[in-house]
């Protein structure tokens, strides 16, 4: 295996005899067989006209599938065979449609469209081929990793907005091109540069879609004192990012005297109007991802994954987790998708939760948020003259990821460090280095204005360019703005390539940079768009404050 799609690659290079996120060799080869697979299709797709069912079928097959092999989204072996398997048979059917429309085509195949076999031995071998390292020459190799993983973030946010029947085509379009062009060896670092950038804006559109469904199906986030305490019965935690698992969680679990608490990144789902109507919708247990083991142990009662990011299961508490949607883990029981529109069933987590003890308390209090970007531009006026007045200073956007290395122990620092003039702007589960710090408040104003999760990023943007409106500056750069943001997985870097296409420069990227972004590509990155790294809470401190 050969692996470095994630901020905690080992030694900052790859992982290659197994994942530090506990990612199977097998595994790992496997997801990069289907993604191989994946840019086969798209090589027929990407122009092709086709029958709309199957167009819809290859749409959402891509997408469903590239959001599959999301850093800690599924460990399971055999979800990746059985997918790899589909992937090939709806190759061939794309591949009619193709031939039909090219009848006196002279192009020579890739391998990835024309390469077959159904054994599972075949399937492994294969696999051990065609990973990142088949691209010999660093730089188009960094880039088509970097394309391929802004794909992935972009996927997972479709994927959700497809939940609540929002789509986009031209979005979907895009992933297919783009995948297809992973396989073109005549493509110059330019044209590739090219293609990563229009990426950006294709994951701002992503982002948009997405923010589009949330707030029309679940209203928009409202400023929320969420509680951070336990109650006295049984409860269900419930991870991921899924706002329709969750929805249907709790109409199920109304009256049956099991409580509903999120985690990680399901926080955000209290901000929502209409998920405040349930009674039993408690609170907020825990913390970041990366804490799951202690804090699932803790709680006592069953677990659901809606998303990543799952920790390989601790005895303890592995027969209380359960996985769904694109989450997999060989051993856990699977919520499969309701049949013909159905909601999912969870009767047997509800049931599962009537049989054990409440959860153990780890803290009392709350925690406010829901500064997306309605509520935010609601103030803005009372922001901006909050700025004009030099109450505000600047504000740091400290958004993105959480995660295990030590290191990340700068961003608590570095909020707590920073001026009490200043304010700062996060969205995903990064905020949990921070969040719980009690920063105060700046006329009313609290310092740490929490937008939701990582797809949420998309508000700071909004935040962004009404503050210039209001400001009535040319420029997004010349606002009192800072980013200072921490990264984990592949959403991370479709936030990161949207924020780019918007224009925004001098973004600072943690703990440490992308182990896929070769030297060139690193430089490019730092020469256009001033990209750079993290060093320590004083000197980065007085390089962002200018002092
Ligand atoms: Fe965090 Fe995990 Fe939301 Fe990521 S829970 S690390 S960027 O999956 O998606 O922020
Ligand atoms: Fe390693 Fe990250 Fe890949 Fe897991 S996802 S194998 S930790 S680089």
């Amino acid at each position: 295996m050969f692996c470095f799609q994630c901020q905690e690659a080992s030694k900052g290079v790859g992982c290659t005899i197994v994942g530090v996120c506990g990612k199977t060799p097998e595994v790992a080869n496997l997801q990069d067989l289907l993604i191989f697979v994946l840019k086969g299709i798209s090589f027929f797709s990407a122009g092709t006209e086709l029958p709309e069912s199957l167009e819809r079928r290859t749409s959402v097959f891509i997408m469903d599938s590239l959001f599959a092999t999301i850093t800690n989204a599924n460990f399971d072996r055999d979800v990746f065979v059985a997918k790899i398997r589909e992937a090939l048979t709806l190759r061939d059917e794309v591949r009619e449609h193709w031939e039909h429309q090219h009848p006196a085509s002279q192009t020579i195949l890739p391998d990835a469209a024309v390469w077959h076999d159904n054994d599972e031995e075949a399937l492994d071998a294969k696999a051990k081929e065609v990973g990142v390292l088949a691209t010999a020459d660093a730089d188009i190799r960094s880039l088509r990793e970097l394309l391929t993983y802004g794909l992935k973030g972009m996927a997972a946010y479709q994927y959700h907005a497809y939940q609540l029947n929002y789509t986009n085509r031209e979005v979907e379009q895009f992933m297919q091109r783009a995948l297809a062009a992973t396989l073109d060896d005549t493509l110059t670092v330019d044209q590739m540069v090219a293609l990563v950038m229009e990426t950006g804006k294709f994951g701002v559109d992503a982002m948009a879609l997405l923010d589009q469904a949330n707030t029309g199906v679940y209203g928009h986030p409202e400023v929320t004192k969420v509680n951070i305490g336990v109650r006295n019965r049984p409860g269900i935690l419930v991870s991921g990012h899924d706002l329709k698992d969750l929805e249907e969680l709790l109409q199920q679990t109304e009256g049956t005297g099991v409580d509903v608490y999120t985690h990680s990144e399901m926080l955000p789902a209290h901000y929502y109007p209409a998920f405040k109507k349930y009674e039993h919708f408690v609170g907020n247990y825990g913390n970041a991802w990366w804490k799951q083991a202690s804090e699932f142990e803790s709680f006592n009662g069953p677990i659901l994954m809606t998303t990543n990011c799952i920790v390989p299961p601790k005895p303890s508490y592995v027969k209380r987790i359960f996985t769904t949607g694109n989450t997999g883990y060989p051993g856990l029981r699977h919520i499969p998708e309701g049949v013909d529109g159905q909601p999912k069933d969870f009767s047997e987590i509800i049931a599962l939760a009537k049989q054990c003890p409440p959860p153990t308390e780890l803290e009392t209090g709350e925690i406010v948020g829901g500064f997306a970007h309605n509520t935010v531009t609601s103030i803005a006026d009372q922001v901006v003259d909050a700025v004009k007045a030099g109450d505000i200073r600047r504000f740091f956007v400290m958004a993105g990821c959480d995660g295990r290395m030590k290191s990340r122990s700068y961003y608590t620092e570095f909020a707590q460090q920073l001026p009490r003039d200043t304010v700062i702007l996060t969205a995903g589960c990064a905020k949990y280095k921070y969040n719980k710090l009690d920063l105060g408040e700046i006329g009313g104003i609290p310092r740490v204005l929490d937008a939701g999760q990582c797809n949420d990023s998309y508000s700071l943007a909004i935040i962004a360019l009404k503050l210039k409106e209001i400001l009535g500056l040319d420029d997004i750069n010349e606002l009192p703005i800072s980013y200072n943001i921490a990264w984990y997985e592949q959403k991370a870097i479709i936030v990161l390539l949207a924020l780019l296409y918007l224009g925004v420069k001098n973004i600072h990227l943690g703990p440490t940079l992308p182990a896929f972004l070769s030297p060139n590509v690193a430089n490019v990155l730092v020469e256009q768009f001033g990209i750079g790294g993290i060093t320590n809470v004083e000197d980065d401190m007085k390089m962002f404050l200018g002092a």
